[in-house]
């Protein structure tokens, strides 16, 4: 079933609570939509649809409502009256909405815009789809795999001698190899490849299109002790399209930024700009890299894509390779 009850932060002070939400860090997606519902009358009851491609986090900000999901085979009834807790829903599942009360807020994050194709209103044709979709290749888990999830996306391959805890959210299209080890607290979004020999830990996040190479390595504690377990791990944040060589070690806590890669054998200790390249024990700044991945010439121009790159603006032309390694704090 890809459903998942997300517990957002609570930062709170004498102020009152605030609830931050960042785009594929603590939900599997990028937002392109958000809507809201309110006023809603006695007794109505919403959604009756399930959605082909669509990924929501609803969060009933105010008040209380229930949800009843459906994946053909087991209905589960959810309640949501908490503000800082998410229900994620993925693709092709059956939500009914109801008990909503009076002054009920449900919102609702979504992957994309809105499109009334990628509804299936119609129970009957929802089922029928289930079913066809079942006997289609979709997700393929290897029978050496253990994989305990299910919030695996459509067309993912899980290998041999992998195993994928139960809480553990992994996107469509994704790559999992032989000799992986992917444990709860963990969200891999679309598109991403996992080599052999990559153990996932708490706290890993992982967005669309990463490549993390063979035996690259995790951590999730700067003081380990054995036996003893901080509230909460650190968080490594992996963003869109960046690339992790073999045998890097990614230290707890930090974030890698949108297409950065990340040298072999590299040790990162601090957090990585966006479209730069990063080499070394302590890894170090090497220069500035295209999503395509080729490396940037001096004046931010792309050799193979012969675009002249968006980060130009960002950087600034003069800066140097001691005021990269500085802001990589
Ligand atoms: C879902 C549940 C949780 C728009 O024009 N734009 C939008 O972004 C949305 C969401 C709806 N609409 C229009 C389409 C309908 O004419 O608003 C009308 C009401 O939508 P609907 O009947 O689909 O609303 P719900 O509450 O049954 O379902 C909504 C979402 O549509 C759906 O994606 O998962 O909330």
């Amino acid at each position: 079933m890809e459903v998942k009850l997300f517990n957002f932060k609570e930062i709170g002070d004498k102020r009152g609570t605030l609830t931050p939400i960042e785009a594929s860090k603590d939900i599997p997606f990028e937002i392109r939509r958000v809507y809201y519902m309110y006023g809603t009358v006695e007794n109505a009851r919403r959604g009756y649809h399930a959605h082909k491609a669509l990924k929501q986090i609803l969060i009933c900000i105010n008040g209380s409502c229930k949800v009843l999901l459906d994946d053909g085979k087991e209905k589960t009834i959810i309640e949501l009256s908490k503000r800082h807790q998410g229900l994620y829903i993925g693709e092709y599942m059956w939500r009914e909405m109801y008990d909503f009360s009076k002054d009920a807020v449900l919102m609702v994050l979504a992957s994309d815009y809105y499109d009334e194709t990628d509804y299936i209103r119609d129970y009957e044709i929802f089922l029928t789809i289930l079913k066809d979709n079942c006997q289609n290749i979709d997700v393929f888990i290897h029978p050496k795999a253990i994989v305990e999830s299910s919030n695996i996306g459509s067309k993912t391959k899980i290998w041999a001698y992998s195993h994928v805890l139960s809480k553990a959210v992994i996107g469509k299209n994704c790559n999992i190899c032989d000799h992986t080890f992917i444990e709860n607290d963990v969200i891999i979004g679309d598109n991403v490849t996992v080599k052999s020999g990559v153990y996932i830990w708490d706290g890993v996040k992982i967005s669309n299109n990463v490549f993390i190479g063979p035996n690259a390595t995790f951590t999730n504690d700067s003081r380990p002790r054995s036996k003893q377990y901080p509230e909460k791990f650190k968080e490594t944040i992996i963003k869109e399209g960046a690339s992790i060589g073999a045998n890097a070690t990614i230290v707890a806590g930090n974030t890698i930024g949108k297409y950065a890669l990340i040298g072999a054998g590299a040790v990162v200790t601090k957090n990585i700009p966006d479209y730069t390249m990063w080499y070394g024990n302590p890894a170090k700044f090497k220069g500035y890299i295209c999503s395509c991945g080729e490396q940037l010439e001096s004046d931010f121009r792309c050799p193979r894509c012969k675009v002249e790159h968006p980060i130009k603006g960002d950087i600034g032309e003069n800066e140097n390779i001691c005021e990269i390694e500085r802001k990589a704090q």
